[in-house]
């Protein structure tokens, strides 16, 4: 059977006279994720497009409504030619910075394949696009983390190993907890799953486990743990009050303080409150975070008097001044001076994806060359909405200050912004603003219906690659399983198409096929990895076996273990070299919504400030049974849904006080808009808080445009920047309001059946 890869994992595709039916797992995989399986049956379903559609509005002098149109289908030469034509005109009347192509998304597995490389090297062919920086998965982190430590993609996946935590650890404090449904998730792919392997193993090794959240299944149940279920977005408050309690009985550590960090003394100003008059005391952080005030305390002297890792998890970014639990809680693991020892320290993201603490060799392989972008406009990532509804406002980003440009054609290919971005509702608004928008999908999700020309592409099992990424042993050849369904073609043809039709063709493709290309990539790899002293087979014998996996290095990562062992030697790359817990670069930025220190801001919406209006606080969470919108409409993720809708998790009392029961279909909503959910009732979520995973593919209702009728918890949650420094995505700050409703008279699930389409 050929292998493929996922970034859910490595499966051998079973395929019967041309269907996909199986995906069988990897024999080296130790914990194969079941999300794979949810590929099969959605190849060839309705929801897949099978050839380049027009939307007829757009067709017809650009009448009509983006995501309410039919379709008509057309050629693949009279669909390249339009595009083509738009690119041209759009470029010589508006400038290639009214063209935005920042298409932030996962898309799909394979080193050469990756529709954003294929589209961004496209687009700087043809004179550059408008991007976007930072990422949806945790962008306050990737701005505030290099002013506290020097550096965050360096750090992010070089996190002290499982193996130090087994070895060395004594206490591991989750804040976010520990999802291990999250593990099953890795960048590009992975051969084998290993967090609950490890999880296991350090908890059999005696270490013990803190589960601070509002969701008990935040820490995997084979570990015996505390639960703390904190009210959410109150962390920072909670690791304030830990400080404080640190500092009040003399707990800290201050020769590391005075040794390897600056600005403590601020800090310590800021904790005795001889400023606002408030001090950030146990009792004080109680109050805001909704736990007891001995447990904190309690909490902080186990810390102090155990090897402790932190772990913060990423999902602490994507709230309302999510800057803020990033530095406190490096701040916190400072005072207890434990970073750069084995098994302690801090620790970001366990557990998040797969990769996270799990030694491997640093190896850098070869990557689809992206040229220059000749546009130098850009967005924070998750401003797309503000872009197209302001051009021309200013903005603030990390010191500096910017404008909106002004767009007037997007493209994207691999991602889907009716998935990620907040406030769908506001975002389809903004969305009919430019003339045209072009995308390359596979299914009719809702960025499909938002287009107004789709080209159709191939699926990861339709086509060969490779699968090899830094944060994974394994190297696999993904060898296509099926012929492309229909006449979807890959990224790269289409993009070599359109580079004929404008004049780049050489420049696009170099005069090399996919083949070609695949080749070249492992061939400079393979140069690249030898002179760090790892060896990868001849790229024929590769093809061959099928899979090969790189040696695990034989000692363990301990993160800053350098510069604790010799800071002058090994300075972090922070203006003084030192962590700051005060930085002046971000006190110099003078943001009301951002200090030189780490500090509680209350967020816009959380329980303290909820009323009887919206009284509940939505969390989002990652789905467990398929990676954000991919494969919503497959076998996996519907087994999980209520009557075809997505589940919430409510508290028994919630529910109770609502007439609400198990099973039911209720009405989630806010000023921004309502979801259909169905209510899975449960005593581990803390009361108050609900939780909708992300996912379900945005089904608006045809008479109520902020109504989506499959549960996207994107219609409630706020299109509302972190802070003006890294305008970061924050989701998780939402409040919301939960009703019964008439179960005999529920509007019909329409998410999975495709638009109108005419035969042009
Ligand atoms: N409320 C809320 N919202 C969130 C989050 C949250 O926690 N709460 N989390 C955020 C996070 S962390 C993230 S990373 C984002 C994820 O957001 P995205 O990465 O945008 O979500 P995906 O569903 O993975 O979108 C990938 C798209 O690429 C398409 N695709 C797959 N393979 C190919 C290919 O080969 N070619 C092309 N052209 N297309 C392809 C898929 O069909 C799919 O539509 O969501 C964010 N949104
Ligand atoms: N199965 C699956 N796994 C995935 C993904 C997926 O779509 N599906 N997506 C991948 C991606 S792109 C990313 S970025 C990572 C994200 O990884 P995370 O950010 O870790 O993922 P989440 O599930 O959003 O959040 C983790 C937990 O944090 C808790 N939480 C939320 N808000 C708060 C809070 O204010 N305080 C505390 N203490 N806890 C809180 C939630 O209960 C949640 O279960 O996951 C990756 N893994
Ligand atoms: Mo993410």
């Amino acid at each position: 059977m050929p292998l493929t890869s996922t970034h859910w994992g490595t499966y051998y595709t079973e395929v019967r006279e041309g269907k996909l039916v199986g995906m069988q797992p990897f024999g080296q995989d130790a914990d194969p994720s079941d999300i794979g399986k949810g590929l099969v049956g959605t190849l060839d379903a309705p929801t897949r497009i099978t050839a380049p559609m027009v939307r007829k509005g757009w067709l017809d002098g650009r009448k009509g409504q983006r995501g309410k149109d039919s379709f008509v289908e057309v050629s693949w030469s009279d669909a390249l030619s339009l595009v083509a034509d738009e690119l041209s005109r759009i470029k010589v009347e508006k400038g290639n910075q009214s063209i935005f192509a920042g298409c932030y998304g996962w898309a799909s597995a394979g080193r050469f394949h990756h529709a954003q490389s294929q589209i961004h090297r496209f687009m700087n062919c043809i004179g550059g696009y408008v991007k976007s920086v930072n990422t949806y998965s945790f962008a306050a982190a990737e701005v505030i983390i290099p002013h506290v430590l020097g550096d965050f993609r360096g750090f992010i996946y070089d996190q002290t190993s499982w193996q130090s935590i087994c070895d060395d650890g004594g206490l591991f404090v989750g804040f976010g907890g520990l999802p291990l449904k999250n593990a099953q998730i890795n960048q590009g792919g992975t051969g084998g799953h290993v967090q609950k392997g490890f999880v296991a193993k350090a908890h059999r090794a005696g270490v013990e486990f803190v589960n601070i959240s509002p969701l008990a299944a935040d820490m995997p149940n084979t570990v015996k743990s505390d639960w703390l279920a904190i009210r959410p977005n109150t962390d920072t408050a909670l690791m304030l009050g830990l400080c404080y309690t640190l500092l009040d009985e003399g707990l800290q550590d201050s020769d590391f303080l005075d040794r390897y960090c600056t600005g403590f003394d601020v800090f310590a100003t800021y904790l005795h409150g001889t400023e606002d008059g408030c001090t950030k005391s146990a009792d004080w952080a109680a109050a805001i975070c909704g736990l007891p005030a001995d447990d904190i305390r309690n909490l902080a002297r186990r810390m102090a008097g155990t090897r402790t890792m932190i772990s913060l998890s990423w999902s602490l970014t994507r709230q309302a001044h999510g800057e803020q639990p990033m530095w406190a809680g490096i701040v916190l693991a400072a005072m207890l001076g434990q970073i750069g020892l084995p098994g302690g320290g801090i620790g970001i993201g366990y557990s998040a994806v797969n990769r996270v603490g799990y030694d491997l060799n640093r190896v850098s392989f070869a990557s689809v060359p992206q040229g220059i972008n000749a546009v130098k406009e850009f967005i924070p990532v998750a401003r797309i909405a503000d872009m197209l509804l302001q051009p021309g406002s200013p903005f603030d980003y990390n010191g500096g200050r910017f404008s909106y440009p002004d767009i007037q054609l997007i493209y994207w290919a691999g991602g889907n912004p009716f998935h990620h971005h907040q406030n769908l509702a506001r975002l389809i608004r903004a969305w009919q603003k430019p003339q045209t928008v072009i995308s390359h999908e596979w299914c009719w999700n809702a960025l499909a219906r938002h287009s107004d020309i789709v080209l159709p592409v191939t699926t990861p099992v339709e086509r060969r690659d490779i699968a090899m990424t830094p944060l994974d042993p394994y190297l696999v050849s993904m060898e296509p399983a099926i012929e492309p369904v229909g006449q979807a073609r890959d990224d790269y043809d289409i993009f070599a198409s359109l580079g004929q039709l404008m004049g780049v063709e050489e420049a696009f493709t170099e005069g090399r096929t996919s083949e070609d290309w695949q080749r070249w990539l492992y061939e400079l790899s393979q140069q690249r990895l030898s002179k760090s002293g790892v060896e990868l087979p001849a790229y024929t014998s590769f093809r061959e076996a099928g899979w090969h996996k790189l040696p695990l290095p034989d000692k363990q990562n301990i993160m800053f273990a350098d510069f604790r062992r010799d800071p002058d030697q090994y300075p972090l790359k922070t203006p003084s070299g030192k962590i700051e817990i005060f930085s002046s670069t971000v006190a110099g930025f003078a943001y009301d919504d951002c200090l030189g220190h780490p500090a509680w801001f209350a967020p816009p919406e959380w329980l303290g400030a909820a009323e009887d209006t919206y009284p509940l606080h939505l969390l989002s969470n990652q789905p467990r049974t398929k990676l954000h919108s991919q494969l919503d409409q497959g076998p996996v993720a519907a087994a999980a849904k209520i009557r075809g809708r997505e589940e919430v998790l409510m508290h028994k009392d919630d529910a109770a006080a609502r007439g609400i029961e198990e099973g039911d279909i209720i009405r989630l909503f806010n000023a921004r808009g309502a979801i259909y959910v169905g209510v899975r009732i449960t005593a581990q979520i803390r009361p108050g808080v609900v939780m909708v995973p992300t996912g379900a593919w945005l089904d608006l209702d045809k008479d109520d445009p902020e109504l989506c009728k499959h549960g996207n918890p994107n219609m409630l949650a706020p299109d509302r920047p972190t802070s003006k420094l890294a305008q970061g995505p924050a989701a998780h700050s939402c409040l919301v309001q939960a009703e019964a409703v008439d179960q005999t008279c529920l509007p019909e699930v329409t998410a999975f059946i495709p638009p109108v389409i005419e035969k042009g």
